[in-house]
């Protein structure tokens, strides 16, 4: 495999790791745990793995003796910068409690434990993903581990491959699948530990015992390069609008950080666009207003940050889709059988009035995309609906209006962008690259300790890398009851953009001054090299929810 001069360099970089990992550890015990909601209910759904104490480790004097073990690892869900850390941290972590451990990768996610699909992963293959982004070293994908039957199909092949620990590195709902099956392998005394990992770039993962999801920062930091290069275009040529979208399939985390990072005129976050229960007008006219205040001082440039998830959260949207989803859900066949070029008529024909009005408001390429492209489960795919070239069509032609009417005199012209795939595989920043390894290496003293239902937690990550605190905590401690196809059902609680958190207020204070005047930031690209103050840098948010 051919390498980029960057790429050798930085396979010789050691992360950092709480000090306590460097030698023996042993386990201090925090008080037993609730889950954060439904106690009842998840206590009845979890009797082996709910109430189990907070784990933290520390330094020990002596040095235990561990039996090798083999391990398997599992990559699930979306990429995210880091993984090959967590794995890599894992193998080293597994290795230190006895060089006989080995360490197997299921292939192209959880599926593979299914399909007993699986490859030795060896230290000459670790040592080639070490430092790097991507999950090629295994794949990953996105089967829910769900059922008794894909639960007692991974066990033949955990039993076959004497694997008697599984780490499950994933988002909230791979983590609560981990959990189940944490529970379950338990109950039938299988003899498997299960152990999660918190990933995904959505930095929707996090809790007072989970600071942050790892990939966050690094696609966080790759996105605010390029929308600062953008930027710092956009200054120079000072003749367009750059509405950006940013992933975050739910939660606006990635939008936020990035408006922090690069201070742009105009971002947007969901979670204030639904508990202020705007609409898609409300938003295009606040948009439409700030272009015509800037053009007022001759400036007819700007950039908007739009989150990936907006669509859902805009509550008359979230209606109407509810709305499409039940009616083409029965009607698909007659729906298919309509002209093309009659179907939007026919749709609107068919909602409630409010619904159609909604409808009948969109764009027909958006209002298309509504009718189209629906997952297997039935609902719209809303990360498919370009959400950026929406608003700035719906922009355009409030300006209009509002030319007509002499309320705007500039020029409007826009460009739009969306940023994702370009940063969850991008080379891990040192943070990552850091957290993930002590991740992975913590999963491994987990595994030595006998633990079970425990995610891997790093802790402290503002301060230097020897003050992390390493330990585990408890899935359950994680979960609610939430309503899912129907159903109630035992889920991590999702963590969204908090109205009253530091982040969201910094925006808040701040989102004026940055919409009237030019006051851009242009952060650079991640360094790997360099002075600490360079390199070393937690997202901002981070910083702003530990007070600094
Ligand atoms: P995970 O939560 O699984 O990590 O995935 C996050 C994400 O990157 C979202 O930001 C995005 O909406 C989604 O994955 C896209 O996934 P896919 O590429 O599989 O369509």
């Amino acid at each position: 495999m051919v390498k980029s001069a960057l790429q050798v360099a930085r396979a010789a970089y050691k992360p950092k790791m709480p000090k306590a990992l460097y030698g023996s550890v042993k386990i201090e015990e925090g008080a037993a745990t609730q889950s954060v909601a439904d106690q009842e209910e998840v206590k009845k759904l979890f009797p082996n793995t709910y109430g189990m104490p907070t784990l933290k480790f520390v330094e020990a004097s002596e040095k235990a003796n561990y039996p090798a073990i083999n391990v398997g690892v599992i990559l699930s869900g979306g990429q995210a910068p880091g993984g090959h850390n967590v794995i890599a941290g894992l193998f080293d972590g597994i290795k230190n409690l006895n060089s006989g451990s080995r360490l197997y990768g299921f292939l192209m996610g959880p599926g593979g434990l299914v399909d007993h699909d699986y490859k030795e992963l060896t230290g000459e293959i670790i040592d080639e993903y070490r430092n790097t982004g991507g999950f090629d070293i295994i794949g990953s994908g996105r089967t829910k581990l769900e059922s008794k039957e894909q639960f007692d199909k991974g066990l033949e092949i955990l039993k076959k491959l004497d694997i008697k620990a599984l780490v499950i590195i994933g988002g909230d709902d791979s983590n609560t699948n981990a959990c189940v099956l944490a529970e379950y392998y338990k109950a039938i005394n299988a003899g498997v530990q299960v152990i999660g990992c918190p990933k995904t770039i959505d930095g929707d993962l996090k809790n007072e015992m989970i600071e942050t999801s790892f990939g966050f920062d690094t696609a966080c930091k790759v996105y605010a390069e390029v929308i600062g290069n953008i930027q710092r275009d956009c200054n120079s040529a000072r003749k367009y609008w750059h509405f950006i979208k940013l992933m975050g399939r739910s939660a606006s985390h990635i939008a936020l950080e990035c408006a922090l990072q690069v201070q742009p005129n105009i971002c947007i976050i969901s979670e204030e666009v639904e508990a202020k229960k705007l609409s898609l007008d409300d938003i295009v006219t606040d948009i439409a207003k700030a272009v015509a205040r800037r053009a007022a001082d001759g400036n007819n440039f700007g950039t908007v940050l739009i989150p990936e998830g907006l669509i859902e959260f805009i509550p008359a949207m979230k209606v109407l889709i509810s709305e499409l989803n039940d009616f083409l859900a029965h009607h698909q066949d007659e729906f298919n059988a309509v002209p093309k070029d009659e179907q939007l008529a026919y749709i609107r024909k068919n909602l409630s009035a409010d619904n159609s009005k909604v409808f009948a408001s969109l764009p027909d390429g958006v209002a298309r995309q509504l009718t189209l492209d629906r997952d297997p489960h039935g609902n719209v795919q809303v990360s498919l609906i370009e959400t950026e070239k929406l608003l700035a069509e719906m922009v355009g032609n409030k300006l209009a209006e509002m030319k007509a009417e002499g309320k705007y005199s500039g020029k409007f012209a826009s460009q739009v962008h969306f940023f994702g795939y370009e940063g969850r595989c991008a080379a891990p920043s040192n943070y990552d690259a850091d957290y993930c390894y002590s991740l992975g290496y913590t999963a491994a003293a987990l595994i030595g300790a006998g633990k079970t239902g425990y995610m891997s937690s790093v802790r402290n990550t503002t301060a230097p890398a020897s003050e992390w605190i390493a330990g585990g905590v408890p899935v359950t401690m994680m979960m609610n009851m939430e309503r899912r196809h129907g159903e109630m059902k035992p889920v991590i609680r999702k963590a969204l953009v908090e109205l009253d958190g530091a982040p969201f207020k910094y925006l808040v204070a701040n989102r004026e001054a940055w919409a009237v005047g030019t006051e851009f930031v242009y952060p650079g690209p991640i360094q790997y090299f360099g002075p600490t103050e360079v390199c070393d840098q937690p997202t901002i948010t981070l910083k702003l929810e530990q007070g600094k």
